[in-house]
């Protein structure tokens, strides 16, 4: 781990993240039933607003349909027997955000210069439109202004030759990057020399990832979309499905209907998780709506191994009492190692501390024991509540003990699952985006290029900033993304930024990241998902991989937002020959004339992917072998394991609080649609703390009252001014903010262990009330 070095460094300046200046929060009762017809009314209204009524309306219908484009929304798959209209709100929101008609021109850059652009909300930025042309910020100048595509690939190509080793320049990736482009980009990342390949998947599923190919052998999840038809018990943990996986509420809707019985393990009560109106159904729009959860822990923030081993350790009783009947003996026999270990930590576990740590009284344990008990098969889904956290990957590793302890995996409705989040982050990992690659997949790269991969791992993004913030990397390039917003500690990270010689963002629409910059910056508008790609072969699709290990194809069919743009792909080959010239190994201008070219390459490096182009032509497209689903669990001893960790504890001080910073209704991470919270019941204001009524009586605040946000952590005084506080329904001396309002609070070196995600959803804060 590096050492904390933040606390020498003077504050250089405050980026503050202003928000809207009429914001003003309104607090009215949360909602209790998901979907119905305000979804639907949103739904049209965002992609009325942003397109006009016709595309809007042809643009929905085109969404996850097999012809069509994947939704940009986010990774949950889409079912087999697709209806016209697949597509959610939410999806909806992303795909107009996309397809809107605003532009942003170099007349508004010439107009708008960097100082001005600084005061403006994310959501004002974002609102501005599609970014049009290449544009170039020279040295020393507050305004953006316009560069061809072969001047801006020079610039970069002269700078990254500039530098003293590969390793001081810094590739970052966002999800929404295809497959395709994935794997032009790292291996154009490769061949210039480093692994420095930090992506969103570092601040979000690593902890997954890591925690999950420890014990079971693969880092991705083990269900198929089918299962939840078939599970008897789903346990949803650390999760908000209702606003960022809404159509996962339809897999839910229809288990809870087959009888399954779904528990809820959150420090809030969401929306979607107690009720659901399918917008798409009849009965939907105007029935009452199908209960969902039937067993809601409201478990402490940071609570869940304490309330996890609670529920083992009540199944294990329970076995005790009648032996044979709770445990599956000969799966644990047969395939899983760890067993008694694991068995002698939770019967010495106290009660009482399970209680108290978990905030979860033993009768509710109990409770999700009998469910765990009575359910033939077991589902269990998870996101940022259970990876952003310092024990992250404990966490993950709880939830296959409970998995494992009744053999709930690789078998017909049961097993892990990571719900991903960015739609084709998966994707990007298995290409090859990670700063982390194994020499296998590294030999099969050198076997097909013949050039010599670098071997030593490189940078995650907490790695990447901190080498950013003390001059060891110079240079950062954003394929997609919002670094400045997206990562911890946003004053460090600008800092960071600041720092470097150029910064380059590859990017659809307006964020901060091109407003803090390095001396030098650039912008590179690429097409996005909805956008027709036509290259010198003809027409061109991309493939992504969904959260489930499915790849299929995905096809623009609108006209792109201004004819400057070119596609991924086609910017990574540009930037890839001006920097590697004549002597790369690599055809890239052949690659990019066909897309199938560049699947053949896949094909060739990456297992899984045999036969490529042909079986992401199948309709609904192929699935990526994962071992662990036929209870195949490649781990170093070739058995999934049963682990063992301490219960974290918080010790908070009197005035203390535990934070986690979350999603509103109405943003898709940095990118902020309205100011409302519709299902929570916030309106108008983003700037918000949520706290415990109790808590606020005795700290003596009052709702709506404006307060500071303080934390101390490493000795360095983080603020996030002028927050108003919330009455809502969470555990005692919780908190809770948005992202990325409260990112100035997540400290840089507070991150989980082994898969270094920041730990935003444990931030300890101070209230100041002057
Ligand atoms: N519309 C929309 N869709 C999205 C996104 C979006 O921003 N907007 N983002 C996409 C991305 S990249 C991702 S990763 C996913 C994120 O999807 P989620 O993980 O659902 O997103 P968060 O808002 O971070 O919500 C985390 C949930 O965990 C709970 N939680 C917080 N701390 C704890 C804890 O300690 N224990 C437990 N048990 N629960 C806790 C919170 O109350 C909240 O309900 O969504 C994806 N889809
Ligand atoms: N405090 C806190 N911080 C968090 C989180 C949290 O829960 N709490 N969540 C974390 C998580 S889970 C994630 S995934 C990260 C997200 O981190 P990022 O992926 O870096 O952030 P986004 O906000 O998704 O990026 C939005 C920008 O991507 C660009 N973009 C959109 N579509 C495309 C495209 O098709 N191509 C290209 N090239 N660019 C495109 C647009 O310019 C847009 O402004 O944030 C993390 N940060
Ligand atoms: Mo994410």
């Amino acid at each position: 781990m590096s050492t904390d070095n933040t606390n020498e460094d003077e504050h250089r300046h405050d980026v503050l993240i202003p928000n809207d200046a009429d914001e003003n929060p309104r607090v009215g009762k949360p909602s209790d039933c998901a979907g119905g017809i305000p979804a639907v009314l949103s739904t049209f209204k965002h992609a009325a607003r942003q397109m006009g009524v016709v595309k809007g309306t042809k643009t929905l219908l085109q969404m996850n349909q097999k012809e069509g484009f994947d939704c940009p929304g986010c990774a949950w798959p889409d079912p087999d027997h697709r209806s016209t209209v697949e597509f959610c709100e939410n999806g909806a929101k992303a795909v107009a955000d996309e397809a809107t008609k605003m532009r942003v021109t170099p007349t508004f850059f010439a107009r708008h210069s960097i100082s001005q652009l600084m005061e403006r909300s994310g959501r004002w930025l974002n609102a501005q439109g599609r970014l049009t042309q290449p544009m170039v910020l020279h040295e020393g100048r507050d305004h953006y202004e316009p560069i061809s595509w072969d001047d801006a690939f020079g610039l970069i190509g002269e700078e990254l030759g500039k530098l003293d080793s590969p390793d001081e320049a810094v590739f970052y990736t966002s999800g929404r990057t295809s497959n395709e482009a994935a794997f032009l980009y790292q291996l154009f990342v490769r061949e210039y020399g480093t692994n420095n390949l930090p992506d969103c998947s570092n601040m979000c599923h690593e902890s997954s990832g890591v925690g999950l190919g420890e014990v079971i052998g693969v880092g991705k999840g083990t269900v198929l979309l089918e299962d939840f038809d078939k599970a008897d018990a789903i346990f949803v943990i650390g999760q908000n499905p209702g606003t960022n996986h809404p159509r996962m509420l339809t897999a839910l809707q229809s288990a809870a209907r087959n009888g399954a019985t779904i528990v809820s393990i959150n420090p809030l009560r969401e929306t979607g998780l107690v009720r659901f109106k399918h917008p798409q159904e009849v009965s939907g729009i105007v029935g009452k709506g199908t209960p969902l959860a039937s067993l809601h822990l409201q478990v402490r923030i940071n609570g869940d191994v304490a309330l996890l081993k609670g529920i083992m350790k009540e199944m294990l009783e329970e076995e005790d009492r009648r032996p044979g009947e709770v445990l599956d003996h000969t799966f644990i026999e047969n395939y899983c190692e760890g067993f008694e270990a694991f068995a002698d930590d939770l019967r010495q576990e106290s009660w009482d501390e399970l209680v108290e740590k978990s905030g979860i009284e033993r009768a509710q344990m109990k409770e999700a024991a009998r469910i765990a008990i009575e359910a033939d098969s077991t589902i269990a889904c998870w996101a940022m509540g259970l990876t952003q956290h310092e024990n992250g990957v404990a966490n993950i590793q709880e939830v296959v003990n409970f998995l494992l302890m009744r053999g709930q995996m690789g078998k017909p409705g049961a097993g892990a699952c990571p719900v991903r989040g960015h739609s084709n982050v998966q994707g990007d990992r298995t290409m090859g985006i990670w700063d982390r690659p194994t020499d296998a997949f590294l030999d099969r790269l050198q076997e097909r290029f013949g050039f010599d991969p670098p071997r030593e791992h490189g940078l995650d993004t907490v790695h990447a900033i901190k080498a950013m913030h003390d001059g060891s990397a110079k240079v950062f390039i954003g394929m997609g993304g919002n670094f400045l917003s997206a990562t911890p500690d946003t004053n460090y990270t600008a800092e960071a930024l600041e720092n470097c010689e150029l910064t380059v963002q590859i990017s659809t629409k307006l964020n901060r990241a091109h407003l803090v910059t390095g001396k030098k910056a650039l912008i590179l508008p690429c097409l996005g998902r909805t956008e027709i790609d036509v290259q010198e072969s003809g027409r061109q699709f991309v493939s992504v991989e969904n959260s489930m290990g499915v790849v299929h194809p995905s096809e623009g069919k609108w006209k792109p937002a201004s004819e400057h743009l070119l596609s991924e792909p086609a910017i990574v080959a540009g930037m890839a020959r001006a920097t590697l010239g004549d002597v790369s190994n690599v055809a890239w201008e052949e690659l990019v004339e066909d897309y199938d070219r560049i699947r053949d390459a896949i094909e060739d490096v990456i297992d899984g992917f045999g036969d490529y182009n042909e079986r992401v032509r199948w309709p609904g497209g192929f699935v990526l072998p994962n071992g662990a689903r036929d209870r195949e669990f490649h781990t170093d001893t070739g058995k999934a394991k049963f682990t063992v960790h301490p219960t974290p504890e918080h010790k908070l001080d009197d005035g203390e609080f535990l934070m986690m910073t979350i999603r509103s209704h109405d943003q898709f991470n940095t990118t902020v649609y309205s100011n409302d919270d519709r299902y929570r019941g916030i309106k108008n204001g983003r700037r918000v703390v949520m706290l415990n009524e109790r808590d606020m009586v005795e700290m003596g605040l009052e709702e709506g009252q404006k307060v500071d946000l303080v934390g101390t952590h490493g000795g360095r005084e983080r603020v996030a001014p002028e927050f108003r506080v919330v009455a809502y329904d969470l555990p005692r001396r919780s908190a809770g903010t948005y992202f990325p309002e409260a990112n100035v609070l997540v400290p840089v070196d507070s991150y989980a262990k082994r898969s270094f995600t920041p730990a935003s959803k444990s931030v300890v804060i101070r209230i100041r009330t002057s």
